[in-house]
């Protein structure tokens, strides 16, 4: 894992409700994350490299591996994750390269749910590095 300034297992929420990205966190239908809730949030994605989509309310991030056998393996983890959840990364890959955005269609923006998935998709980055 590779990317530019991820220090590894940095958690993007402090514990409570649906930190983990849990079935029971996902349940419920989405509201896009208020004003309070986008300050306290989202200084911790930009941390470790999201960043708000120009023009959509959305995140986005890139990720490098070492080869396409590394970056599957991480959309494998990732995606396999999203079914569970019921929840799915709009994404791209070429190669080593995995870009990522991060959207709820439901609520036409950004949610909880975007959060709890940017962050299991960090620890799986962390623990491939
Ligand atoms: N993924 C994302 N990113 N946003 C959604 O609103 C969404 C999803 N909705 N995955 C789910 C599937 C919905 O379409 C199904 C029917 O539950």
């Amino acid at each position: 894992y590779q990317s530019q300034r991820s220090p590894g297992s940095v958690p993007l929420r402090q514990g409570g409700k649906g930190s983990a990205g849990t079935a029971a966190s996902m349940a419920g239908k989405a509201h896009r994350l208020s004003a309070e809730e986008r300050e306290q949030l989202l200084p911790n994605l930009r941390a470790v490299g999201w960043n708000e989509v120009e023009g959509r309310d959305a995140i986005f991030k890139e990720f490098h591996f070492k080869d396409f056998n590394r970056a599957f393996g991480f959309m494998t983890r990732v995606a396999l994750q999203a079914e569970k959840l019921d929840h799915h990364p709009e994404w791209f890959n070429v190669y080593n390269k995995v870009h990522i955005t991060l959207s709820t269609h439901e609520c036409g923006g950004l949610s909880e749910r975007d959060i709890n998935l940017a962050s299991f998709i960090e620890q799986v980055a962390a623990s491939l590095s």
